[in-house]
């Protein structure tokens, strides 16, 4: 039997194989793009449902504080509680067991894209959602280290399912040339011409709603120079932009408590 395996083996000539591999590597060319999309479509799917189950863990946090919407933060003393970890501004250290939504979730994994990892700021620790915090939760500073947070009362938005809360994101560090992108918690509503949502599922992001919904969108594109000298090309090739229904980015409908 080995004899006869060996001589069959023998009979492949030189431009059969190559034919093989040729055929191969066409292939590979045609299928792994496809294989990359459907694993993407899978993270979508996975930072989907990170996102919801967020959305689900602030209304348990509304309800124990008098129906207000979870903050991006509360601050006592020199330790600032994010909603995903703890800053003790004095050691630096941060404790993500600490962040304001963990007693009802109790599971840090699902405050990260798996799409997106933060490598750039360690100091942020990995989340890759950012937080409507003009509207939901202003802030005032009233020291060099101390802040007024002032989360709004959920009796006070207007279309709770139209509202904004938590959004794929990311910001461009132009300390870099060229730019690179890293963690950003802070969102910035289309006014205020500093694009943060990512659209880095298959050119959507995820979005959790006030209401607790989860949906996506495609990031709307700024073209030519806005802002602080920002390029709308740059943006766009890192696929950052803005959310917004009525096409005018002068105006924050979906992030305001109208
Ligand atoms: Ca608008
Ligand atoms: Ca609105």
């Amino acid at each position: 039997m080995q004899g006869s395996s060996i001589a069959r083996r023998g009979g492949f000539t030189l431009i059969e194989l190559l034919v093989v591999i040729a055929i191969i590597a066409i292939l590979a060319a045609i299928l792994f793009p496809v294989f990359a999309q459907a694993r993407e479509s899978a993270r979508k799917t996975q930072c989907m449902s990170n996102i919801r189950q967020i959305g689900v863990g602030a209304q348990m946090y509304s309800q124990d504080y008098d129906e207000m919407i979870m903050p991006i933060a509360t601050v006592s003393g020199m330790t600032v509680y994010y909603w995903w970890a703890a800053y003790d501004g004095i050691t630096g250290v941060r404790e993500e067991s600490l962040g304001l939504i963990q007693p009802y979730m109790k599971n840090h994994e699902i405050d990260i894209c798996p799409t997106f990892r933060n490598e750039t700021r360690p100091t942020v620790g990995h989340t890759g959602y950012a937080y409507n915090y003009q509207y939901l939760c202003p802030y005032i500073q009233t020291g060099p280290y101390t802040f007024d947070l002032r989360p709004v009362a959920l009796a006070a938005i207007g279309s709770p399912a139209g509202t904004v809360f938590l959004v794929d994101s990311a910001r461009l560090n132009y300390r870099f040339s060229p730019p690179r992108l890293e963690s950003q918690t802070f969102l910035d509503p289309p006014s205020s011409a500093s694009p943060g949502f990512h659209g880095r599922h298959l050119d959507t992001g995820s979005i959790a709603w006030v209401d607790g919904h989860a949906k996506a969108m495609r990031p709307v594109y700024r073209t030519g120079s806005f802002g602080a000298g920002y390029d709308g090309a740059t943006f766009q090739q890192h696929r950052i932009g803005d959310i917004d229904a009525d096409g005018d980015l002068s105006t924050d409908e979906l992030f305001d408590l109208e």
